[in-house]
């Protein structure tokens, strides 16, 4: 790395620390939930980062913000390099937001050391990465890929409010979120730097990691419906318990996922008609997601769920309905852009791993439009999505170093 491309790891600390400060002090750890008031708050400050950074920057109709650097072949398609800043309620300061405070530095850096690119480069923050009570993840990059349609832009929370109408109340403009599709043909690649979010490289003491493709993903709603009777009267043998048929199917849940390599399986709630203990419940809801870096192993995980719980009913003698949900296929990532940024990585003398991400990320979504590749940098006892979320400061700059020697590596090979 030239000395004068140096990243100025102290600057994106402190950034990181006025970031952390733009949270909600309702919600317990460092909550910044998609188009809440301290997401709308923190994404100002952050089109103000860019602009500072000397960029174009500009919010698009989703809420995405990107920030634009020109490059020398006017026409060319672009880079992309980017992640997210909102989190998940409870969650952590680094999932997302070292990619996108680490896409600003690799920004200023090309400009402060004068280099100059052929191609431009977007820099983004996207909107809503972690999804919503309205159960739809990925909002602003599937807007970018051209996926988000009237379908998701319709789902509606459990008090029934759209997701478009979160959006409007966000400032923001869904009718015109076709405004915010990119082009294929304008975007040569998208390279996101994330933290591991999980055990791996720490364990392995790898530096960086690479990753080989991104985990599928398969959501679920079972409504469970029983008989209502008195707790003190009804036997055992006869009851119609919807909450224990729920119960059943999440311990279902964790044996159907104990399967295989990768795979896993979590239940996020279950909710019954009557919380009282006097009164046996006639309804219950359980939901939950399956996830595996294998399609098949998704799909076969999707099977023996449903069979699980058609013998659940047996059992209980209630009728349950088995809803799937959200489902992304595992994502590969593009080999030639991995390969780029494996090299860069160990040019740079880091110890540098390949592996799968267990994560999900808005590279599921660009993936459908531009060649995709992920960096990873450790993360501390492999927790995430909590408030107890770290990564090293050291290990931030070798990730933006790599993102940086990467971007440039790409512009140079396309
Ligand atoms: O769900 C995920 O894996 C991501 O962190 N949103
Ligand atoms: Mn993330
Ligand atoms: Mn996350």
């Amino acid at each position: 790395m030239m000395a004068e491309r140096q990243v100025e790891i102290d600057r994106v600390e402190r950034e990181w620390q006025h970031l952390s400060r733009l949270v909600d002090p309702e919600l317990p750890g460092w909550s910044r939930t998609g188009f809440s008031d301290a997401d709308r708050a923190a994404r100002d400050w952050l089109l103000r980062q860019m602009r500072e950074a000397g960029l174009e920057a500009v919010q698009d109709a989703a809420g995405n913000l990107v920030g634009y650097l020109e490059g020398d072949m006017p026409g060319a398609p672009d880079i992309v390099i980017g992640s997210h800043s909102d989190t998940v309620p409870g969650g952590g300061r680094f999932d997302g937001i070292v990619g996108v405070l680490g896409a600003i530095e690799v920004a200023r850096t090309l400009t402060r050391s004068g280099a100059r690119l052929r191609r431009g480069l977007r820099i983004v923050d996207f909107a809503n990465e972690e999804g919503n009570p309205q159960g739809v993840k990925l909002v602003g990059s599937r807007a970018a890929a051209g996926s988000l349609d009237a379908h998701a832009l319709g789902s509606t929370d459990p008090e029934g409010v759209t997701l478009a109408t979160l959006m409007e109340r966000a400032g923001l403009r869904p009718d015109e979120v076709s405004r915010a599709r990119w082009k294929a043909r304008d975007i040569a690649a998208y390279i996101e730097l994330h933290i591991e979010q999980g055990p791996h490289l720490e364990q392995s003491s790898a530096h960086i990691g690479i990753v080989t493709s991104i985990c599928g993903i398969s959501t679920f709603s079972l409504d469970v419906r029983g008989r209502r009777d008195h707790a003190g009267t009804m036997p055992m043998n006869v009851r119609q318990d919807a909450m224990c048929c729920a119960a059943d199917a999440v311990l279902a849940v964790r044996e159907v996922a104990a399967s295989g390599a990768g795979a896993v399986g979590t239940v996020g709630q279950v909710t019954t008609s009557s919380p009282l203990t006097n009164t046996i419940s006639e309804q219950a809801t359980v939901t939950g997601e399956f996830r595996s870096p294998d399609l098949a192993a998704l799909q076969d995980m999707q099977a023996r769920f449903a069979q699980r719980t058609a013998h659940l009913d047996e059992l209980h003698r209630t009728q349950s309905a088995l809803t799937w949900g959200h489902f992304d296929a595992p994502t590969p990532m593009d080999e030639r852009l991995s390969r780029l940024a494996h090299a860069a990585s160990t040019d740079l003398g880091y110890d540098t791993l390949q592996l799968y991400s267990g994560a999900t990320h808005d590279g599921v979504a660009i993936a459908d439009l531009a060649p995709t590749a992920m960096i990873f940098i450790p993360s501390r006892d492999g927790r995430s999505h909590c408030p107890e979320e770290w990564s090293d400061f050291e290990d931030v700059e070798r990730g933006i170093n790599v993102l940086l020697e990467t971007v440039l590596r790409i512009d140079a090979s396309l």
